[in-house]
């Protein structure tokens, strides 16, 4: 079985391989097919934007398509950056000018409560679609702190670790990460997975 991680995110597509690692299944990134038109994110939730993640790569490329649709949703910040969390300082900002507005936005906030979501679709062509989801609590940071990870992970800190995201091994993170909860759901039920990617891809 062929299953195509539909992400352009360097950083979630290392963690979703080493965590499917070992499984019967054939895993491919988009980058090895042919150009692809990009798909809009325009959702409300993590949930609308991973499903259309899901559902439109596997339409456009005729196999299974799994998508990470994921954020930082900070308390003091009424929820954001959220769904927004990877255009927060703009259309093509990178991570750190990202992070670099959260710390702005986050000045002389007292309340530091975070949680970074996760919601993980896997989808086939005709669109039927199965939903995974984690999440993790954490609190932000005054200032970066760990050189590992990606995204908001230097000023993510995890009080069970007592470390930040950017301070722990992808192996850790991967243990207690949003993204690493969501997909041990999916690997605790892979033959159900593969059975039903079965049973529902057309002909
Ligand atoms: P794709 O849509 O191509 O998968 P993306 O980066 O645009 O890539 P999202 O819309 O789901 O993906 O945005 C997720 C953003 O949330 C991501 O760019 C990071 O800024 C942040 N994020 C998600 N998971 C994270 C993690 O584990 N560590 C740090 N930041 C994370």
């Amino acid at each position: 079985t062929i299953l195509v991680i539909a992400t352009r995110n360097k950083g979630k597509t290392r963690e979703i391989r080493a965590l499917l690692k070992g499984f019967p299944v054939e895993i491919k990134n988009l980058d090895d097919f042919g150009p692809i038109p990009e798909i809009e994110e325009d959702g409300e939730t993590f949930d609308d934007n991973a499903y259309k993640k899901a559902a439109f790569a596997a339409r456009v490329l005729g196999y299974p398509a799994m998508a990470d649709d994921s954020g930082l949703v900070v308390d003091a910040l009424d929820g954001a950056p959220g769904v927004r969390s990877a255009r927060y300082a703009g259309e093509n900002a990178t991570d750190r000018e990202n992070w670099e507005k959260l710390l702005e936005q986050m000045k002389g906030k007292t309340n530091r409560k975070a949680a970074f979501q996760c919601v993980i679709s896997i989808a086939v062509p005709t669109g039927a679609a199965l939903t995974y989801e984690g999440q993790c609590q954490g609190t932000i940071l005054e200032q970066p702190s760990g050189e590992n990870g990606f995204g908001y992970d230097p000023l993510f800190f995890y009080p069970e670790l007592n470390k930040t995201f950017a301070q722990i091994s992808m192996d850790e993170k991967g243990r207690v990460s949003h993204r690493g909860i969501a997909l041990h759901q999916v690997a605790a039920e892979f033959d159900k997975v593969l059975d039903w990617i079965d049973i529902n891809m057309p002909e």
